[in-house]
């Protein structure tokens, strides 16, 4: 049995099976379809994973992803972005890393001459290859993982720092204006389209006494204090793919959202998601927990591989960060939860609300932990 700790895949019925291979069909790859698979891990995107057999018999796997315009309003800008990084990072491992010889993401051209099809109900859909010989965690199992994760977005950030900024589009404007993300909810509980803001009454008056936090890095990237870079902001722990033998990571995933922005999300987002041995959505807050360990690891293999580039104001935030982006991620999950759940992608009643709730109940472990954490970031920096 696969061990829920690994992102889970699904077998998909014969109907969605022939619909993957009549996608496959319209992208440059070599052989026969043999079988898809539903990967199930993305909140957004719907995702799927087909294997070809090759003229010369062996098999190859590739990723099948249509966009969500819904959330994506201009998945052509989506597109460009994620060429121009994934041919930059190309360029970057060959050329100038040349010690970094593993995997990249890379599209395949598809028919029409594009790196992107229309799906037969629409829809704009890509290929990937498949990063072989690797999985996704949900959860790490290990500080070996967490170390490795936290080293690879570091290495990702740093990948992708000389990109050109005009390069690169706003793919979803205020992505982590946390002030924006604040009162958005704020405005949704006060119209209560579905009837459900009474019941998270406690819910929204644990965000509300958390206020003054939603403005600490937007005041010090307005102010310049705080760097903007090009980032990836969405640094999940299942946004890495990890080796299954060596525990390495391999390859960062999942670009979509590579846009300007503060490194302090990338590493907070990563803290929020593997710290916890907790799902994401796991119902039982007693599980939920800040793992030091983890923290530790984590923030030794990012300043492993960012402490070239990173500023003095953005490592005495490292620490803060966990606690802004889960207080984030936690306003954006009841926000949909209030709205209907017309943003992620739901697989139970009220599964929003367990993720938000997950992610309050995280937020009251850092902020009981944060002092300790705080002095580890000091330490690693002061001795490197
Ligand atoms: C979404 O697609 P996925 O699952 O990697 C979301 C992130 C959230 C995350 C919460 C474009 O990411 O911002 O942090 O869910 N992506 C978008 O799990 O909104
Ligand atoms: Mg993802």
């Amino acid at each position: 049995m696969v061990p829920a700790s690994k992102s889970p895949v699904r077998h998909v019925d014969p109907e969605v099976s022939k619909a993957i291979a009549s996608i496959a069909d319209q992208f440059a790859i070599e052989g026969e379809y043999l079988q898809g698979e539903e990967i199930q891990s993305g909140h957004i995107n719907a995702t799927y994973r087909a294997t070809f057999e090759g003229v010369n018999g062996g098999q190859h796997r590739y990723i099948l992803q249509r966009i969500n315009e819904k959330v994506f309003k201009d998945p052509m800008a989506v597109m460009r972005n994620v060429e121009c990084v994934t041919r930059h990072i190309n360029w970057k491992v060959l050329r100038v890393k040349k010690d970094l010889g593993g995997q990249t993401l890379n599209l395949y051209p598809g028919r029409g001459g594009k790196f992107w099809v229309a799906g037969p109900n629409g829809g704009v859909w890509r290929c990937y290859n498949c990063i072989e010989g690797c999985h996704t965690y949900d959860i790490v199992e290990n500080t070996r993982q967490a170390y490795q994760a936290a080293r690879a977005f570091g290495s990702f950030q740093d990948l992708v720092s000389d990109l050109p900024p005009e390069e690169i589009e706003e793919t979803i404007p205020h992505f982590h204006d946390t002030r924006r993300r604040y009162q958005r909810l704020m405005e949704v509980a006060a119209a209560d389209p579905c009837g459900r803001a009474g019941s998270v009454a406690a819910e929204l008056d644990f965000i509300r006494k958390r206020e003054a936090d939603v403005d600490r890095v937007l005041q010090g990237l307005a102010s310049g204090e705080i760097p903007q870079r090009i980032t990836h902001n969405d640094t999940k722990i299942n946004n890495v793919m990890i080796d299954e033998e060596t525990d390495e990571a391999v390859c960062v995933i999942d670009l979509d959202t590579v846009m300007p922005g503060s490194v302090l999300y990338d590493f907070g987002d990563l803290a929020r998601t593997a710290t916890s041995p907790a799902a994401e959505d796991e119902r039982d807050l007693s599980k939920v927990q800040m793992r030091m360990p983890m923290f530790e690891a984590l923030v030794e293999g990012y300043l492993e591989s960012a402490q070239e580039f990173l500023t003095e104001s953005e490592v005495s935030l490292l620490a803060f960060s966990c606690k802004l982006i889960t207080l984030e991620i936690g306003i954006r999950f009841l926000t949909d939860h209030i709205e209907g759940d017309v943003y992620f992608k739901i697989h139970r009643p009220d599964h929003n609300l367990d993720r938000a709730r997950t992610q309050l109940k995280l937020v009251e472990e850092i902020e009981s932990r944060l002092p300790e954490m705080e002095k580890f970031v000091r330490k690693v920096w002061k001795g490197r």
